[in-house]
């Protein structure tokens, strides 16, 4: 049998966290043959909540859950965890300034950060999923410095599933048949959907997406604006955000990084920019990757009209003053 995996969720008793917990738990995250000991965190107001979630864990018996760790301490947390899922965060309430929300936020991925660095298992793999996701990512990477900046990144993956749903409702087909949609940019609402690459399965082959659409006023117009408030248009029916679909998604970030994508698949991630198709370096950005044995990395060479270049110039330009923000929170 494996060695049992440590994941940790942080923000364990928080709604995202309530879906999360069980998909790993049941080996959605990293396979079905994979043990998993789950180490959740949150904060001490949430403690008593955070422990109810362990009881339920306790309670559905899963069988491939080998241990829970639930603690308000971040050492705790982090010792000797393999993969970590950055739930928790500062969210925004009524009538708060942005500089305020990003304030809070930087102070608390600093801290996360150095408790990581300094206690998490060697080549530990960390998702941030909080938001300000991206700006979120780049303070920890930036204070965790021993942790390799290939081991850090953040959820778009969500985004490029809503991309594949809204492509799948559009045409009538199998979301397990459309591939190759992009998310660019940052996780909100300047990132750029991108179906130029994409493809549906069909008995003739593959097609592309924008032949098959064939609506090119929609694919510019209202499907970049869907999934661009999509999070937003889950808020008016629900009341709440999306839950399900984040942890669904984190799941699939996860696995994918860890046991790879198919051949000619890809997917996409907040990853460090390296200065790939001309975004600046020094960002976290969502680019469209491969993963193989472990490692992501950028798709490289897709032809990016002038329409798409705006639009990545765009986002690039609102992650750089999120930077440019974040750094003046910190002091
Ligand atoms: P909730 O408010 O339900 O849960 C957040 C939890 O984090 C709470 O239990 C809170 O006590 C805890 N927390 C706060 N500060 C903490 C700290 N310093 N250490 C540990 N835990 C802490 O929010 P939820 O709906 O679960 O969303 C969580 C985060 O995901 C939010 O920042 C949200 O904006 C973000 N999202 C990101 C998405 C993405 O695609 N990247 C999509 C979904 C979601 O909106």
């Amino acid at each position: 049998a494996k060695d049992p995996v440590r994941v940790l969720v942080t923000g364990a008793a928080g709604q995202i966290g309530y879906a999360l917990v069980p998909m790993i738990a049941r080996g959605v995250m990293l396979g079905a043959d994979q043990p998993v000991i789950l180490h959740m965190l949150d904060i001490p107001p949430a403690a008593e909540a955070l422990n109810g979630v362990k009881m339920e864990l306790v309670d559905a018996a899963f069988p491939l859950l080998k241990g829970v760790v639930a603690t308000t301490d971040a050492v705790e947390a982090c010792t000797g965890v393999n993969v970590a899922v950055m739930v928790g965060g500062f969210p925004r309430k009524e009538g708060m300034e942005r500089k305020d929300v990003m304030s809070k936020n930087v102070s608390i991925y600093k801290s996360q950060a150095s408790a990581l660095e300094k206690h998490a298992a060697p080549n530990c793999k960390v998702l941030v999923v909080a938001n300000p996701a991206n700006t979120n990512a780049l303070i920890l990477k930036e204070y965790a410095p021993s942790i390799p900046e290939k081991n850090i990144s953040c959820l778009t993956r969500l985004d490029h599933n809503r991309a594949l749903g809204q492509i799948s409702e559009r045409l009538n087909v199998q979301v397990s048949d459309v591939k190759n949609v992009i998310i660019w940019g940052n996780h909100s609402s300047s990132q750029y959907p991108d179906v130029n690459h994409a493809t549906v399965a069909t008995p003739a082959g593959e097609k592309p997406v924008r032949e098959l659409v064939a609506d090119d006023a929609w694919l510019n117009g209202e499907f970049i604006s869907t999934v661009q408030q999509r999070g937003a248009a889950i808020i008016k029916a629900r009341k709440l955000s999306s839950a399900l679909s984040a942890a669904s998604s984190a799941c699939d970030h996860i696995r994918d990084w860890v046991l790879g994508t198919p051949e000619g698949t890809w997917v996409s991630m907040g990853v460090y920019s390296d200065g790939s198709y001309n975004v600046p370096a020094g960002l976290i950005y969502s680019f469209p990757v491969a993963c193989k044995n472990g490692e992501w990395s950028i798709v490289q060479g897709l032809p990016i009209d002038e329409f798409s270049r705006k639009k990545l110039d765009a986002t690039a330009e609102e992650l750089s003053e999120e930077k440019a923000l974040a750094y003046s929170c910190l002091t």
